[in-house]
């Protein structure tokens, strides 16, 4: 920071365009209003309780789960900031029942957006991190119906976050790398601030909500038995947890530092016919993406989850993703592969 700019988002992705066929200045634009959106939404995320945002909506979204006011002001601004400018043609998110599909010829565009647009939103209350997640799929031509958006992760063609922490970071990948943007307040863009983000091999860090222990299915439980039984144990290394409760802050501290996540299915969520907690079109699949294209790995437990055939809009999917060592090591612990070393 200082007397230059450096690299904007904008200035960055059309930089990146010049290296995807075909790509027009349309992704430019549908990635310069969602992060329009994102930096409305970081504002009143900052603000709290200066503009009455906390608080509970008096609501319920299609999950049957109490809406905060900001859930469902971060999915007004998210729709507000991506139906005019004519750069999708439909928009799927956590907080409605169905999609919203852009109908005037004049504002559609080539792109489906899926989004969860306040992640963690139960932290905001309680001044902990959270985010906004998005993932973006190519637009068939025609109408859209809720089909169009029930394909693999694996056929993204963007994922990112934005984080609303000590600092505002837009995390992004178009599958060519993971890179970081900072926003700076002073003059209002998102900087590049880290770019072609690793992760390592390896890590000593593992993220899962440890209440949930007596309802774990035998391959987590485990994985997570023998990170407890540190250096003494088969593992032969000392394990440190987290567990912030807030998917974009945990993903974050992985892409920055190693680790794995773990929400995995569970006899209490499989008796609620729930097949895990977290949705699979835009929370896990954007993750999915960003943690692969760093080099690590993300799976259901033994499928790949990014080849996960979706078969409706709010389905959830158990979750694991992270260092490749150790999601490999859950990988075979649920393929039976109890000869892993
Ligand atoms: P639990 C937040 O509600 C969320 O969807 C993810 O961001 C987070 O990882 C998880 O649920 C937290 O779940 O059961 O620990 O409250």
């Amino acid at each position: 920071m200082g007397m230059q700019i450096g690299t904007t988002l904008t200035s960055y992705i059309i930089s990146r365009q010049r290296d995807i066929a075909g790509a027009s200045g349309e992704f430019t634009g549908l990635l310069n209003d969602i992060a329009v959106a994102c930096k409305k939404i970081a504002d009143l995320v900052n603000k709290g309780d200066l503009v009455s945002v906390l608080g509970q909506a008096g609501s319920d979204n299609v999950q049957g789960e109490q809406q905060i006011k900001l859930d469902v002001i971060a999915n007004d601004l998210m729709i507000e900031a991506l139906t005019f400018n004519g750069h999708i043609a439909a928009l799927a998110s956590e907080e409605m029942d169905d999609i919203l599909t852009v109908d005037d010829a004049r504002r559609r565009g080539r792109y489906l957006v899926l989004t969860d647009p306040l992640d963690g939103s139960s932290n905001v209350d309680v001044n902990v991190s959270v985010g906004t997640i998005f993932s973006i799929l190519k637009a068939p031509e025609g109408p859209i119906t809720v089909d169009d958006f029930l394909r693999p992760g694996a056929e993204q063609v963007a994922a990112g976050y934005c984080l609303y922490g000590p600092s505002t970071l837009l995390v992004l990948t178009t599958g060519q790398g993971v890179s970081q943007f900072t926003l700076d307040r002073d003059f209002g863009e998102f900087v590049l601030t880290r770019d072609q983000i690793t992760l390592p091999e390896a890590s000593r860090e593992y993220a899962v909500n440890a209440s949930n222990q007596r309802f774990w299915e035998p391959p987590v439980e485990r994985f997570i038995r023998e990170c407890q039984a540190g250096q003494d144990g088969p593992l032969g290394e000392d394990f440190n947890m987290r567990w912030v409760a807030s998917m974009v802050a945990e993903v974050h501290r992985i892409l920055t530092r190693g680790g794995v996540f773990l929400y995995p299915g569970d006899r209490r969520l499989s008796a609620a016919g729930k097949n895990g907690k977290l949705r699979l079109l835009y929370e896990a699949n954007p993750m999915a993406m960003l943690i692969e294209q760093a080099g690590g790995l993300a799976t259901v437990g033994a499928q790949r989850l990014l080849e996960v055939q979706p078969t409706e809009l709010h389905q959830r999917v158990p979750v694991i993703l992270g260092c490749r060592r150790e999601v490999q090591r859950l990988i075979d612990y649920h393929c039976g592969d109890s000869a892993a070393a």
